[in-house]
This record gives structure tokens, C-alpha cells and sequence, in this order.
């Protein structure tokens, strides 16, 4: 393992620039020493051998980094454990922890730049905030660790939602049931559909029911989905949802579908993970969703 002075000596590219690539492009993946010194592998001195070659042939920096990464991550011999995929969501919970935005932003870019957002989102960014909510829990996370982990990752979940509404496919209507303010499931939910072909429209957090009803009156909606982590903010407004259920597709997703008092009032439940949930729902007909969607036969 390498110091910066030492990996910059042996790829000639100086510590300054060196530090710029790892922040801005996260070409680099050090680890740390007992003393808190970054230590580079043998993989980050090939990445920045490959980068310099790129940057020669004319790529730009970040075309260049992103290159020069997968090239490595691909490599046979590369020793690191199962390489790119856990290395940047290792890497991506470091940055999150140490409140790094910039280098969480530049992981996210490359982990868009080589898997789906499918992927990305079930093998990443729920995972990670599964794991996060845990460690919260456990005291292990901060209240701070746990707002900035999850404002970052919100907001460039909606970065990708841009235009989720274009498009000639089936709507869905996504709205967080009244009270609720956890949101980050159902937007994964909403690009995971989007992804598969659906029109979004997106009421966030805290929507009233009634709004929620006005709003697939007018569109015309092929589902509505509400989502919720509290099954007693559900159960409150059973009676409403009962009747809306009736004239509307209606499912309700996140922990309070786990409720199977749901189907009796007609609502389907979403009780898998959003992505695994915008799979199902995308594997059948749009004139088919009403009857069959979800589990409410169960
Ligand atoms: C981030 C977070 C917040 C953020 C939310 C930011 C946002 N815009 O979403 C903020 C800081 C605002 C917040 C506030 C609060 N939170 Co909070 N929060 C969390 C945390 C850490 C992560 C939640 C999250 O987004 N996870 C990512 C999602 C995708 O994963 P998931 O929730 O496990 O959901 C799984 C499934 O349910 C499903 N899913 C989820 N949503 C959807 C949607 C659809 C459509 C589908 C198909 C599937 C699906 O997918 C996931 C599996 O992959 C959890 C901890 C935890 N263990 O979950 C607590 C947690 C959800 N919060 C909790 C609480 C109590 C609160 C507060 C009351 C705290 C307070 N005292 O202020 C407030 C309540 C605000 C409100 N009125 O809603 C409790 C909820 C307990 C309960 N069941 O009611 C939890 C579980 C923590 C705990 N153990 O106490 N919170």
C-alpha cells in the first residue's frame, strides 16, 4: 500500500491533481491507515496510469476516470473483494458517513454510468438505507448521519425523475398518505416504473386523500399508490380509502402494507420491496392492473 507522495512519484501525476481526480471522479478507493492515512492499492496506481492515457488520447476527465475504473474493476486479478459493485457501495456509505457530498455524487454518477437504475436501486441505494435506518436504531448512526445520508440520496433520486412523466404508457399516481413524510421508497418505486415504460405523477409527502382522489379524477389513473411506514395512519383513514378503492385501483406500499386487513377494503398491497413491486406491475397488461395487481386477493 502506497502513500499519496509515493503514488504520485510512481504515476508522475502530482498529489494535488491526484486528490482532485479521487474527490471530483472517486478514481481512487484508499484505505485507510491506523494513524488515518489514506493508503492507495496497487489497483489505484494502475487506475491513474489508465487515466493519464485517456486524458492523452483526448477523453474528457470524467470519461477518462470512468473509463479507467471499470477497465481495473473488470481486471481478473483484481484482488479487491467482488470489485465494483461492493467497492462503491462500500465507498458510497463512507462518503454518506463522512458527510463527503462531492465524492457521494461522483459515486453515484459511476455507479449510474455502469448498471441500471434498477440495479442501482436494489442493490444499492435501498440496501444501504435499509442498513442505515438500522444502525440509526441501534445508536450507531447519528440523527446528523442519517439526515444527510438520506437528503443526498433523495435528492438525486429526484434528480433522475426528471421527466417521469412523459410518455404514452399507463399513469400511476404516487402520493405519501396523510401525515406520512417518508418518501425515498416510493420514489424508487416511481423511477423503477417509470424505467419499465409507466407515467409518473408524483403528489410527495403528506398528500390528504381527498387531494389525492381530485387528482386521478382528472387523469384518470391506471393505479394510485399510496405510501406509508405506519399502519395506524392507514387504518385512520380506512373508511375513505374503502370508498375511493372502490372506484380507483388503489394500493398502498412501504411497511404498512403488511396490514392484510387491506384487502378486505379493496386495496392491493405492495408488501415487496419498490423495485421488485414496479417488476410485477410491469409484467401485466395495463387493461389487467385493476384485477390483478398486487395482493389484494390475499
Ligand atoms: C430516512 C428516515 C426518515 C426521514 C425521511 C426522509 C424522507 N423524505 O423519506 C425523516 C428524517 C424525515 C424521518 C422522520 C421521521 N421518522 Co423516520 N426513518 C427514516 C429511516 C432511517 C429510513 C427510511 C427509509 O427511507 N428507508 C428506505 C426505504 C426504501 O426502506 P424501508 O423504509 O425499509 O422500506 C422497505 C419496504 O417497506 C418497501 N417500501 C418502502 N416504501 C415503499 C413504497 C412502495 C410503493 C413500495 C412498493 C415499497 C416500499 O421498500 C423497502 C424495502 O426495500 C427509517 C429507519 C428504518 N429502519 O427504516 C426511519 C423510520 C421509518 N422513521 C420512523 C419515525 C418514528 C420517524 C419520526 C416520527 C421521527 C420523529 N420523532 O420525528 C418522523 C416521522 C415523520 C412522519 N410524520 O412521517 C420509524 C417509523 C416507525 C413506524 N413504523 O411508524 C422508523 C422505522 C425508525 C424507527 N425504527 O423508529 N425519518
Amino acid at each position: 500500500m502506497l502513500r499519496i507522495g509515493e503514488l504520485s512519484k510512481r504515476s508522475g501525476v502530482s498529489v494535488e491533481l491526484l486528490r482532485a481526480w479521487e474527490r471530483r471522479y472517486g478514481l481512487l478507493e484508499p484505505a485507510r491507515s491506523s494513524g488515518g492515512y489514506r493508503l492507495y492499492s496497487p489497483a489505484d496506481l494502475d487506475r491513474v496510469r489508465r487515466m493519464r492515457e485517456h486524458l492523452a488520447e483526448g477523453l474528457a476527465a470524467a470519461e477518462a476516470a470512468e473509463l479507467a475504473s471499470r477497465e481495473v474493476d473488470a481486471q481478473p486479478g483484481d484482488s479487491r473483494p467482488a470489485s465494483g459493485l461492493n467497492t462503491l457501495r462500500r465507498d458510497l456509505a463512507d462518503a454518506l458517513e463522512r458527510f463527503n457530498e462531492p465524492r457521494a455524487q461522483s459515486i453515484f454518477d459511476r455507479l449510474l454510468a455502469t448498471m441500471t437504475v434498477g440495479t442501482v436501486l436494489s442493490e444499492v441505494v435501498l440496501p444501504y438505507l435499509h442498513e442505515l435506518g438500522e444502525r440509526w436504531q441501534r445508536g450507531v448512526a447519528s440523527v446528523a448521519q442519517e439526515h444527510f445520508a438520506s437528503a443526498v440520496l433523495r435528492g438525486r433520486l429526484l434528480g433522475l425523475a426528471r421527466d417521469w412523466g412523459l410518455g404514452v404508457g399507463p399513469i400511476a399516481v404516487l402520493a405519501c398518505a396523510p401525515g406520512e413524510q417518508h418518501d425515498i421508497g416510493l420514489i424508487a418505486f416511481g423511477l423503477a416504473l417509470r424505467s419499465r415504460g409507466w407515467r409518473i405523477v408524483y403528489l410527495g409527502a403528506d398528500t390528504p386523500l381527498e387531494m389525492v382522489e381530485q387528482v386521478s379524477l382528472t387523469l384518470d389513473p391506471a393505479l394510485v399508490v399510496l405510501a406509508s411506514v405506519s399502519e395506524e395512519r392507514i387504518r385512520s383513514i380506512a373508511p375513505q380509502l374503502k370508498d375511493f378503492a372502490d372506484r380507483q385501483t388503489v394500493a398502498v406500499g412501504g411497511s404498512a402494507a403488511q396490514d392484510d386487513r387491506l384487502a378486505a377494503i379493496g386495496v392491493h398491497r405492495f408488501t415487496a420491496d419498490p423495485v421488485v413491486e414496479a417488476d410485477r406491475l410491469a409484467a401485466q397488461s395495463p387493461a389487467r392492473v385493476g384485477r390483478s395487481v398486487g395482493h389484494a386477493g390475499s
